[in-house]
C-alpha cells in the first residue's frame, strides 16, 4: 500500500476510497511509484485476461506490439500483402481501467519496408501519440499515455500523407477498452457485468483485379501501393471483413455462447462506417458512441459505428441456435464478407418463439 492509498483509507475508509477512485479529479500519483503489470495481448476475437472492476489505485499496463508487413489469406482466391499489429487484423485489443497508464513498446522490425507509428484515440496530445512513435524499420519506441476516458476506442497507424489511409486500409488498426474502475453500468446506473466478450474489427480492403477479373499479385505491400491507392480513391472496397478474412468467424470458426450468457461485443472500424445487427437478437445495452461515461441506449435492432471509432454492445442470449452478427449494409455483409456466426447452446423457449404450423400446401 503506497502512502496515497494509506492516507485515503485511514481518513475516509475503504468504501469512500473505492468511490473516490471513480473520480477523474483523482490527484496524480507519481508514476514511478505505481505498480507495473504486463498485459499479454492476444489475437481477436479474444480479449486479454482482465478484471471488469478494480479496487486498486491506477497501474502502469505494459504492452508490446510489433508491426508486421506480411501475407495473409483474405479469402479463398486471395492471399495478399497486408500490414498488421502483432500479426492480426485488427490488432489486439488492449484493456485498461480508467486512469491507468498504458505503456506501449512499438516495434518496427528490420524485415519491414515502411515507417510506422500509432495514434490512440483514447490518448491526449501529440496526434494521439502519433508524433512520438514514428519508427523506421529496425527501430522501437516506448510511449506511455494516461487512459483518462472510459470507453472503447480505436488505435491505428498514421505515419503521414497518403501513408495514413493506405496503412489503415491495409490492416493497421485495433482497439483499446478502458473500463470504468467500478465496471460497466446500465441505462439506470446499475452495475452490469459480462460473461463473455469478443472483439471484432471490421476492415475494408481495396485489392484490385486484373482485366481477367483475378486479383492482381504483388511482391509486397509497398509494391501494391499505387494500384491500391487508385482503387481506394473510388471508395468502393473489394472486401469488408471481420477479423481480417472472409469467414474468419463463420462455420467452424463460429463464436460460441450459452443461453443466459451476457456477451459483450466490441466492434471497431478504422475507415468506413458500419451498422452492426445481431439477427434474431438485440443490443440490450449499446454504448453507441463508445463512451462508457454515457448511459448506454437499450433494446437496439441496429446501431451505428462511424468510421474511426468503436462501439460496445451487450446482449443476453435467450434462445439457442446460430445467430449472424453482421454489418446491416447487407451488401457488405453478404457480398463483401462482414459477417460472423455466434452458435448458442441451450434450451429453446417456446414462449418467445414457436413454429405453430410447419410449411404445408395452402388450405
Ligand atoms: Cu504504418
Amino acid at each position: 500500500m503506497n502512502k496515497f492509498t494509506f492516507t485515503l483509507c485511514a481518513v475516509f475508509g475503504a468504501g469512500f476510497f473505492s468511490q473516490t477512485l471513480q473520480s477523474a479529479e483523482l490527484p496524480n500519483i507519481p508514476i514511478d511509484t505505481l505498480e507495473r503489470v504486463t498485459q499479454e495481448l492476444v489475437a481477436p476475437p479474444l480479449l486479454p485476461e482482465h478484471t471488469q472492476r478494480t479496487d486498486s489505485v491506477p497501474k502502469v499496463i505494459q504492452v508490446r506490439m510489433v508491426v508486421e508487413e506480411k501475407e495473409m489469406q483474405i479469402e479463398r482466391d486471395l492471399k495478399a500483402h497486408v500490414m498488421t499489429f502483432n500479426g492480426s487484423i485488427p490488432g489486439p485489443i488492449i484493456i485498461a481501467h480508467q486512469n491507468d497508464y498504458v505503456e506501449l513498446t512499438l516495434v518496427n522490425p528490420l524485415t519491414n519496408s515502411m515507417t510506422h507509428n500509432i495514434d490512440f484515440h483514447a490518448a491526449t496530445g501529440a496526434l494521439g501519440g502519433g508524433t512520438l512513435t514514428k519508427i523506421a524499420p529496425g527501430q522501437e519506441v516506448v510511449l506511455r499515455f494516461k487512459a483518462t476516458k472510459a470507453g472503447v476506442f480505436i488505435y491505428h497507424c498514421a505515419p503521414g500523407g497518403l501513408m495514413i489511409p493506405f496503412h489503415v486500409a491495409m490492416g493497421l488498426s485495433g482497439a483499446i477498452m478502458v473500463l470504468p474502475r467500478d465496471g460497466l453500468r446500465d441505462d439506470q446506473g446499475n452495475s452490469v457485468t459480462y460473461d463473455k466478450a469478443f472483439y471484432i474489427g471490421e476492415q475494408g480492403f481495396y485489392f484490385p483485379r486484373d482485366a481477367d477479373g483475378n486479383f492482381k499479385a504483388y511482391t509486397s505491400a509497398l509494391d501494391s501501393m499505387p494500384d491500391i491507392l487508385g482503387h481506394m480513391r473510388k471508395l468502393i472496397p473489394s472486401h469488408t471483413v471481420f477479423n481480417g478474412a472472409v469467414g474468419s468467424m463463420t462455420g467452424e470458426n463460429a463464436l460460441t455462447a450459452n443461453v443466459g450468457d451476457k456477451v459483450l461485443i466490441i466492434h471497431s472500424q478504422g475507415n468506413e462506417d458500419s451498422r452492426p445487427h445481431l439477427i434474431g437478437g438485440h443490443g440490450d445495452l449499446v454504448w453507441e458512441g463508445g463512451s462508457f461515461s454515457d448511459h448506454p441506449v437499450t433494446g437496439r435492432e441496429t446501431w451505428f459505428i462511424p468510421g474511426g471509432s468503436a462501439a460496445a454492445a451487450l446482449y443476453e442470449f435467450k434462445q439457442p441456435g446460430t445467430y449472424v452478427y453482421l454489418n446491416h449494409n447487407l451488401i457488405q455483409a453478404i457480398q463483401l464478407g462482414a459477417a460472423a456466426h455466434i452458435v448458442v447452446a441451450g434450451e429453446w423457449d417456446n414462449n418467445l418463439m414457436e413454429q405453430v404450423r410447419g410449411p404445408a400446401a395452402i388450405q
